[in-house]
This record gives C-alpha cells, sequence and structure tokens, in this order.
C-alpha cells in the first residue's frame, strides 16, 4: 500500500482546469540549469523547488465506473474528489492498463490508485468495494 502523502506545491493552480485539459505550466530554465555548486544556497527552497513538473504523484480515489473503452484503453470513472490533484468530484475517463479494463464493469464501485503525470490520470490498480 503506498500512501504517498506528497504535499509537493507542483503549481497546480488552474482548479477551474477540468482534468486532462490543463494547460502545461511553463518550467523556469533554471530548473535544467542548476548545478552542483549552487546548491549552497540555504534550505529556503527545500526540495520542492527541484521537483520536476512532470515527476508522477501517486493518488487515491474512489468512484463508480461509468463507461469502459476497451478500443480506447480508457476507464471512465464517476470519481469522488482527489486531493492530491485538487481535483473536486467529477466524471472523467482514464487510461489504464488491458487488465484492470478488462477486470471492470459499469456499475462497480471501486477503489483505485491513479498515477499523475502532469495533466494526464493513469489508474494503476482498482478494486471493487
Ligand atoms: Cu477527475
Amino acid at each position: 500500500m503506498k500512501h504517498a502523502r506528497l504535499t509537493i506545491a507542483l503549481g497546480l493552480t488552474a482548479l477551474t482546469a477540468a482534468c486532462g485539459k490543463r494547460a502545461e505550466t511553463p518550467v523556469a530554465a533554471e530548473t535544467n540549469q542548476a548545478t552542483p555548486a549552487t546548491a549552497a544556497m540555504s534550505g529556503d527552497m527545500g526540495n520542492v523547488a527541484m521537483a520536476p513538473a512532470a515527476a508522477p504523484i501517486m493518488a487515491k480515489g474512489h468512484g463508480t465506473v461509468t463507461a469502459i473503452d476497451k478500443v480506447a484503453g480508457t476507464i471512465t470513472l464517476d470519481h469522488g474528489p482527489i486531493p492530491e490533484a485538487k481535483w473536486p468530484s467529477m466524471t472523467m475517463a482514464f487510461k489504464a492498463a488491458p487488465a484492470i479494463i478488462d477486470a471492470a464493469k459499469v456499475g462497480d464501485k471501486v477503489d483505485f490508485d491513479l498515477m499523475l503525470t502532469g495533466s494526464a490520470g493513469k489508474v494503476t490498480a482498482i478494486h471493487k468495494q
């Protein structure tokens, strides 16, 4: 069980943007040019400033399967709030591995693990409640 309670501020400022439609956040050039020699700066910035924008975040969600698209490889979930992504409750489609899609049925109430990379969410595990 990975309860990664990451509190990294990833610039998720676009609360109004629907999942998967958030514009990419511009990444400051300094991210790529930081050298070990500059690591002497004080701890103000901590680890947070060094986190790449695309670092995956693991999150957990709960919801109901509302659609499955085996051709597209997506599962649509009417899910509750996901604080890790600053998402309110919504219905949306996620990418998922074939094994997950095959095991799920419309109408199932499920707990699921989610890997968030940038604006994309992928279901990595699903458990029927
Ligand atoms: Cu969502």
